[in-house]
């Protein structure tokens, strides 16, 4: 088998992600004729310390556009890669850090980036015709993560849908991600399948109960203003309702995105819509965070919380990991932003005990390599996520399992380019047949 093949072309288009917002999908070409392609997701609730992404900033979709960023790929980033060694990704991933030249890839942009070093990875499988999820992982590609799907989404999430959709002003509940995990599923068919169930069930409850009396999201349900501990008991009937035992068949995780809800003047975490509901305004310290947390995991079968803490706050994820990291997944998603520095260094801290990756918040899939790496050797958990921005693309679900990843976060069963994700995992694993092995 050859092992040099030369990319012969790299071409980048704006096309539009799922939430009607323009973003950047690249094409590679080997001397073989072989064609990748791959599209770049993007966040709402983005991190500090996550790479850039970079928009056009004019008239264009309200300055959202990624022209020039397409321009820097056909161009910078064309010229650069052109000629290189396919299968050799790390290097072309250097010199793709080395055109843009700073930290956080700010110059050309982790948006163009990231796409060329997809395409990159997803041409080299084709070139060789391996599967994705083989190319990236090789024999020990095997493992189907548990998802981790996202059936209600408040704070930055229900904000964003409700100002484009329904005028309305604030988020419905304060914290962004309410998933289920199907732990108790004998492989992903079969969780993908008890997911799909209870969230069925649960969009009943809720058109019976709290439903805000519009219609279903982009992506999950949004009910009306509401506490966590209602949602979280409603999700014990649906749960229940479906047929499965809450904490045995099904446990929770949540997604309490808290850097979203961090006020710095005050040092304190401002709950809206709970305020709403109790006409009176809470917040809480990152000490009542933690106990709060605490008081929620103790009253409801949860197993991971995710972002707990602003992103900032390292002593803080310390004395959550330690009060409640033996029992639950404390997971960092803008706290780590796929960032090996920023890992090493909650590894110093003993903050937390699993990462969210997102490749592009680090913006090359060397580096995101590096960083599940790192985590893997150090014991954290690995939960590979989508973007609120996504696309049909793919991609992350041949990574989970190319990564042996634990988990994968991939949003609600309700719109394509989320089911999209759940759909090739049921291909992977339909494909290793007996060699499939499931969390
Ligand atoms: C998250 C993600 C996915 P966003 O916070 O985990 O739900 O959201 O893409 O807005 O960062
Ligand atoms: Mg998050």
């Amino acid at each position: 088998m050859c092992s040099y093949m030369p990319i012969t072309d790299v071409y980048a288009r704006e096309i539009l992600d799922s939430w009607g917002n323009p973003t950047v999908e690249v094409e590679l070409m080997t001397e073989d004729g072989s064609v990748g392609r791959a599209a770049v997701p993007s966040g709402i609730s983005v991190g500090a310390h996550e790479a850039v992404e970079l928009r056009d900033g004019e008239e264009r979709y309200h300055g959202k556009g990624v022209q020039k960023v397409c321009h820097f790929v056909n161009t910078i980033l064309a010229d650069a890669v052109i000629g290189e060694n396919v299968y050799d990704q790390a290097e072309i991933d250097r010199i793709l850090c080395r055109e843009d030249g700073t930290e956080r890839k700010k110059n050309l942009g982790a948006n163009a980036i990231l796409g060329v070093s997809l395409a990159a990875a997803v041409t080299a499988a084709k070139s060789l015709d391996v599967p994705l999820y083989r190319y990236l992982g090789g024999m020990r590609a095997r493992r189907l993560p548990v998802p981790m799907m996202n059936v209600l989404s408040g704070g930055a999430h229900a904000a964003s849908l409700a100002d484009c959709a329904w005028q309305l002003r604030q988020s419905a509940i304060d914290m962004q991600g309410f998933m289920i995990m199907p732990v108790g599923a004998c492989g992903f068919e079969h969780g993908l399948q008890m997911c799909v169930e209870v969230t069925h069930t649960l969009k009943m409850l809720l058109s019976e109960r709290i439903w805000s009396g519009r219609d279903e999201t982009k992506r999950a349900i949004l009910p009306a203003f509401t506490d966590t501990e209602t949602i979280l008991s409603l999700l014990m009937e649906a749960t229940r309702g479906a047929g499965y035992q809450p904490g045995e068949d099904i446990v929770f995780a949540l997604d309490v995105a808290a850097g979203e809800l961090y006020e710095k003047s005050s040092q304190t975490y401002l709950f809206s819509a709970e305020s709403k509901k109790k006409g009176r305004e809470i917040r809480r310290s990152g000490d009542e965070m933690i106990a709060y947390l605490e008081e929620l995991s103790r009253a409801f079968p949860i197993a991971s919380i995710e972002d707990g803490l602003e992103e900032n706050d390292w002593e803080g994820w310390k004395k959550l990991t330690e009060r409640l990291g033996d029992r639950l997944q404390i997971l960092g998603d803008d706290l780590f932003a796929t960032n090996s520095k920023r890992l090493e260094k909650g590894i110093q801290e003993g903050a937390a005990n699993a990462i969210l990756i997102k490749v592009n918040q680090i913006g090359t899939l060397t580096e995101t390599f590096q960083t599940i790496e790192l985590a893997q050797r150090n014991g954290y958990q690995i939960v590979v996520s989508h973007r609120f921005g996504e696309t049909e693309d793919t991609l992350i679900a041949d990574l989970a399992v190319a990564a042996g990843a634990d988990r994968i976060k991939a949003g609600a069963p309700f719109h394509s380019e989320r089911v999209a994700k759940y759909n090739q995992l049921l291909r992977i694993e339909d494909a290793l047949g007996l060699s499939a092995a499931y969390g």
